[in-house]
């Protein structure tokens, strides 16, 4: 083969000088992060495939990742640290120096924990995960109990659910279950690796049910479909609790033995019959009992919970109690096959090999520290979260109360995350001094006082741990394009130059990195022998730890009844129970408000190709779904007659936006459905601004009322 042809099939030798690079897509959800084969020629990507050699992933890439050339190439890259010159979002920058720009921010960070304290400092980290453990440690070792994230509206809600009832989340053991209760998730376009395991089980006789309003890829694989109402997954749990102790399907030794306020709950339960709950979440009653009688009789049985849509509700983090005390229920938590507890080992994944994780991340104690944002509102998530609560952080910097928040450093904030997002860029524009870190000039970033250019995934050197025990710490497969430099760099950067008494900190990123895994025996030095990744140290699985240890609850047991929750009983109105109170949004709880609004809005059920804010600037990606949409029910298109693609108003009492009807059969009639992030059809901007579950403070983005209407009818 000549070389010429061998140039164009990008074929690797040292002929061509093309190599093959290998490191991690991160652009969609941590757990899934696939591997990357990069075709590198002089230091540029030329060609993208699967690694095969990726334990998880296997060689497979999906749309998002397959136009990773897109999104490292795009025209939108930030280029060096910028300067505002002009009034704030003029987009009126000026280039500046990397040595200017930490000068710059330290100055500021100094200056402000000398003369009026360091809490008046936010530090906020979006979706992207690889970097806080570094970024929450910097912002709790300068003395501001104020750092926070993306978590606010993901995932921790849902594990603050699993913390009131049994003292730890347990993950679904899927490959060693013969049930798989999903509620709810849709891990065909959210998670590729577990969507593989859960196939591969399914051909092999495991049983699914799938809680979930709508018809998905999920869904469709499912022996029994509970396509329920948004918000009333609290009612059906509670509904499929009763027919389960009512016809004995529980075990009675375990329930005495481990539980906390049973008697109570069953009292609570037992309005619930499957007839009233058909009345509230639309489920037929027959499919209900037989979904109670196939998670409690096969076992094991898993349940496989979702960071996001069961507590996107104002009642959802009661509403995850009551499913989760389902797994309690049948006697499936931490057992094989169940519902396993592990320690975290780096950030949310649970590797099997122990760290010293969470003291890097505490090393002041809160009490040290001034009140976290939102203490007075949501004493619950300060008792089980390390993070100050985000969603009302805008609240702070308007009301100033109980003390001003004046400055940010933010490693990609994204303002159209939060419900009611103007209300969030007038916060922003509020601050004395907003720095943000981005890959890509976001309207966000046109708010800033100092902007900095971060690279991608494929041009940094990142700790990688998946739950599986897989771990990698990558290689860049180019350097970091323009004046961009990783997020890590410019952490210990600032560490170096902010008023900060910590040794460990000032030692650099791989150090960091060293003394986090120092009790699992493994070594950045080690782990770069392992371009491809390699398997963590696993600590010997443990079944049943409750048998010597207790539940890590305040009673020790799992608690139907909350001694968390009862300790803000008469100061927050909580019910130690997990109570069913419809969406404040509904018409069950505002029927007037029905009148005019009758639909229920749902938003951000995910696309294959799309995620938050990040694909849709990519040719490919957006050639998938070209213009912002909403799925309506095709019973619904046809009495207000409207046609596939016609242009709808959705509108609230907050605000409308317009968008292209999608007509499905996926969706239940009177919802509709909407992904949230598009800049032309911002789903946030008709959410009210502190419309939240007033336990974990998470936003109510999955049901509120609304109406629709045809453009020009
Ligand atoms: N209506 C509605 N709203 C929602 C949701 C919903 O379902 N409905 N979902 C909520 C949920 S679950 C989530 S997780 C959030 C999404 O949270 P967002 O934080 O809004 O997610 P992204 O837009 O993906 O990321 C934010 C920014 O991070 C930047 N970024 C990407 N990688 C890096 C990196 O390595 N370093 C740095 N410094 N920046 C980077 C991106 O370019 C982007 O500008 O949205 C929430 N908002
Ligand atoms: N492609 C892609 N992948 C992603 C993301 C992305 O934006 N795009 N985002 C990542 C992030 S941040 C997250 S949090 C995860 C989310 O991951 P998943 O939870 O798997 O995905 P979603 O589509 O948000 O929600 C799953 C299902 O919840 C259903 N649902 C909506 N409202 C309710 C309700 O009230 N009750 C019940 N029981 N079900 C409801 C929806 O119909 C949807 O089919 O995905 C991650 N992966
Ligand atoms: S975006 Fe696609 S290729 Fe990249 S990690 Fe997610 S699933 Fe894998
Ligand atoms: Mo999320």
């Amino acid at each position: 083969m000549k070389l010429e042809e061998k140039l164009r099939a990008k074929i690797p030798g040292t002929d061509t000088g093309i190599e093959i690079k290998k490191t991690i897509c991160s652009i969609c959800n941590p757990h899934s992060h696939c591997g990357l084969d990069l075709y590198v020629k002089d230091g540029e990507i030329i060609k993208v495939e699967g690694m095969l050699e990726h334990k998880n992933s296997r060689g497979t890439l999906c749309s998002k990742g397959a136009s990773t050339r897109q999104y490292v190439y795009h025209k939108d890259r930030l280029r060096s640290p910028l300067r505002r010159v002009g009034p704030k979002g003029s987009n009126n920058f000026e280039e500046i120096s990397w040595e200017e720009a930490y000068e710059t921010i330290a100055n500021e960070f100094n200056k402000l924990k000398r003369e009026k304290g360091p809490e008046h400092a936010t530090f906020f980290v979006g979706y992207t995960k690889w970097m806080r453990p570094f970024v929450q440690r910097l912002a709790h070792t300068y003395g501001t109990p104020n750092y926070c994230s993306e978590s606010s509206t993901c995932f921790k809600a849902m594990n603050m659910a699993w913390k009131l009832n049994f003292g730890a989340m347990g993950g679904p053991d899927i490959k060693n279950t013969n049930c798989l209760l999903v509620w709810t998730a849709n891990p065909m376009y959210t998670n590729t690796t577990q969507a593989e395991i859960i196939m591969d089980k399914k051909e092999r006789g495991m049983k699914i049910i799938v809680v979930d309003p709508r018809v998905t890829p999920m869904a469709t694989l499912a022996d029994i479909h509970l396509q329920l109402r948004p918000g009333t997954d609290g009612a059906l749990a509670l509904g499929m609790a009763n027919v389960i102790i009512s016809e004995g399907w529980y075990d009675k030794e375990y329930v005495d033995q481990y539980f906390h306020g049973f008697d109570e709950y069953k009292e609570y339960i037992k309005d619930f019959t499957p007839e009233k709950v058909e009345e509230i979440t639309a489920v037929p009653k027959e499919l209900l009992i037989e979904a109670a009688r196939m998670y409690s009789n096969v076992k094991p049985a898993a349940f496989m919970p979702s960071a996001s849509p069961v507590v996107h509700h104002t009642n959802g983090l009661q509403n995850y109690r009551a499913a989760l005390l389902l797994v309690g229920l049948t006697g499936n938590f931490d057992i094989k096959g169940g519902n396993l507890v592990k320690d975290d080992s780096w950030l949310e994944s649970t590797s099997g090999f122990t760290s010293r994780y969470i003291e890097y991340i505490t090393p002041v104690p809160f009490e040290k520290m001034k009140a976290r944002i939102g203490s007075d509102e949501l004493p619950v998530w300060m008792d089980l979260t390390y993070e100050a609560q985000a969603m009302l952080l805008p609240k702070q910097i308007h009301s100033e109360k109980p003390y001003p928040i004046t400055h940010l450093i933010a490693f990609g904030i994204n303002y159209r995350m939060w419900p009611d997002s103007g209300n969030m860029l007038k916060a922003l524009k509020k601050l004395d001094f907003f720095v943000n870190a981005d890959i890509f000039m976001t309207d966000t970033c046109k708010y800033a006082d100092i902007v900095l250019p971060v690279c991608t995934s494929v041009e940094r050197n990142e700790l990688k741990t998946y739950n599986n025990g897989f771990v990698i710490y990558t290689q860049p497969a180019i350097d970091p394009l323009f004046n961009s430099k990783p997020d890590s760099e410019i952490i210990f950067e600032l560490a170096k130059r902010l008023d900060i008494e910590d040794e460990l900190m000032k030692k650099g990123y791989e150090a960091n990195i060293d003394w986090v895994l120092e009790p699992s025996g493994m070594t950045v030095e080690e782990l770069k022998k392992f371009p491809f990744g390699t398997m963590a140290p696993q600590n010997p699985l443990v079944y049943k730890k409750y048998e010597k240890e207790g539940f890590k609850t305040p009673s020790g047991k799992i608690e139907c009844s909350s001694e968390v929750l009862k300790k803000y009983q008469e100061s927050h109105s909580y019910d130690p129970l997990p109570t069913y109170r419809p969406s404040e949004s509904s018409a069950e709880a505002n029927p007037e408000l029905a009148k005019e609004y009758p639909f229920i809005i749902n938003t951000g059920s995910r696309l294959p190709m799309y995620i938050h804010s990040r694909t849709f600037r990519l040719p490919w990606t957006r050639s998938l779904r070209p213009e912002p949409a909403a799925d309506i029910n095709r019973e619904d298109a046809e009495a207000l007659g409207i046609e596939q693609d016609d242009e709808i108003i959705i509108f609230t009492p907050k605000g409308s936006i317009q968008v292209k009807a999608n007509i499905s059969d996926m969706i239940l009639k009177g919802v509709v459905s909407i992904i949230h992030g598009y800049k032309e059809a911002d789903v946030n901007t008709i959410i009210e601004p502190y419309y939240i579950d007033p336990i974990s403070g998470f936003p109510g983005f999955k049901s509120f009322l609304g109406n629709i209407e045809k453009v020009g009818s």
